[in-house]
């Protein structure tokens, strides 16, 4: 059994090395190249057979959905890190995150969900250009939201994680496990999901375990949709962050010269991306804070953002900064959601579509609201429940 499934792998890596799909690099291809499934597989059994004991979960539905998922070597190559000397580039990561295309498209979600944006504004603290910086940031506002299926994504990098990087399979078992109790809370076929190729889904690219806990029914319509309800997606987002210590009214930054000396700026940059400066800290040690970064009261963090070869640039990130960071661990990601989310909003504005707490749902959209936080409380007992 072992060897045919080598052969199935071995046959799936060479049609790989020959399309054109995976030679794209680490973009997902249109329809990846499927190798073996995962029914021969003692150990995906055995897990199989684990999940649906430690969840209570029908054994014949877990064995068989883990059974249909197959082997995709595009998933093992586009896990893999980039290449080892690729220069940190913000002017070019930048470039490619905040751009015309992207702009347009965060003008028409603006536009189709300004409500929305308001609503999640008033409900959880979050800024609408920090949610539609997120979204567009990560799937182009529903343009890209990754063709894998979920289920052989994640099977893939479950039970065959490939060598030459530090292992993250258990992650993905985490993860793969969090799927089919998804899919049995929310009455979902795990074998249709979509995403990329580490398995988030939908326009805000929400792994199993966060759409477990953070996404909700922001429309009210009794299903979490991330995929096509603007509103399910900008609630869900927006219940994130607040989860993740968003606080309501602080910036996410402020402008800043690094010291001079060079071991003061080494003392600033030594927490990275954790706020661990006061404002006066940062004066002492030669910093240059903006008048409104001299200003503010919370801790700071000195953030360098590499540019290659020509010198780096640098912000004064507060713990809203951080926040964006628990969606994805990078300070570059960060900035980027926060340049896109400033410039739709600056066209958002242009064309008067403003959004303030005032901005009406009215009342029948309110009681839906309120409907859907006791639906999300239930749904949390039940999550809790099977854990
Ligand atoms: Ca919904």
């Amino acid at each position: 059994m072992r060897s045919r499934w080598l052969e199935a792998v071995i046959a799936a890596l060479l049609a790989c090395a020959l399309g054109t799909a995976c030679a794209a690099g680490r973009k997902p291809p249109r329809a990846p190249i499927e190798g073996p499934r995962y029914a021969e597989r003692a150990d995906a059994q055995r897990f199989a057979d684990d999940v649906a004991a430690s969840y209570g979960l029908d054994a014949d539905w877990v064995r068989a959905t883990i059974a249909d998922a197959r082997y995709l070597p595009g998933v093992a190559k586009a896990i893999m890190p980039p290449p080892a000397g690729t220069a940190k580039n913000w002017a070019l990561y930048r470039s490619r995150f905040v751009d015309a295309t992207r702009v347009r498209a965060g003008l028409a979600f603006w536009r189709d969900n300004v409500a929305w944006l308001a609503k999640a504004q008033a409900l959880y603290g979050v800024p609408p250009e920090i949610v539609a910086g997120i979204v567009g940031v990560e799937t182009i506002y529903g343009r890209q939201m990754g063709t894998f299926r979920v289920v052989d994504a994640l099977a893939t990098l479950a039970f065959d994680f490939p060598a030459g990087r530090s292992d993250r399979s258990a992650f993905f078992r985490d993860e793969l496990e969090q799927l089919l109790v998804l899919c049995h809370l929310e009455e979902r076929d795990p074998l249709t999901l979509k995403g990329s190729y580490a398995g988030a889904m939908g326009m805000p690219q929400f792994m199993p375990s966060s759409w477990l806990r953070y996404a909700i029914d922001f429309d009210g319509d009794g299903t979490i949709d991330l995929h096509a309800s603007g509103a399910d997606v900008i609630g869900s987002v927006a219940n994130y962050l607040a989860q993740f210590g968003w606080a309501p009214g602080v910036p996410t930054h402020f402008g800043v010269e690094p010291p001079a000396d060079a071991a003061e700026r080494a003392v600033l940059l030594a927490p990275d991306i954790v706020p661990s400066f006061p404002a006066a800290e940062f004066a002492q040690r030669g910093a240059r804070l903006d008048a409104a970064g001299r200003g503010y009261a919370g801790q700071l963090a000195l953030v360098e953002l590499e540019n290659g070869g020509a010198a780096p640039s640098y912000v004064a990130g507060t713990e809203n900064f951080y926040a964006i960071t628990r969606y994805n661990w990078s300070s570059y990601y960060a900035m980027a959601v926060i340049e896109l989310g400033a410039a739709v909003a600056r066209e958002a504005g242009r064309e008067g579509l403003a959004v303030s707490a005032g901005s009406p749902l009215g009342e029948a959209a309110d009681q839906v609201v309120g409907q859907r936080v006791e639906r999300d409380v239930r749904h949390l007992e039940a999550v809790t429940q099977l854990e």
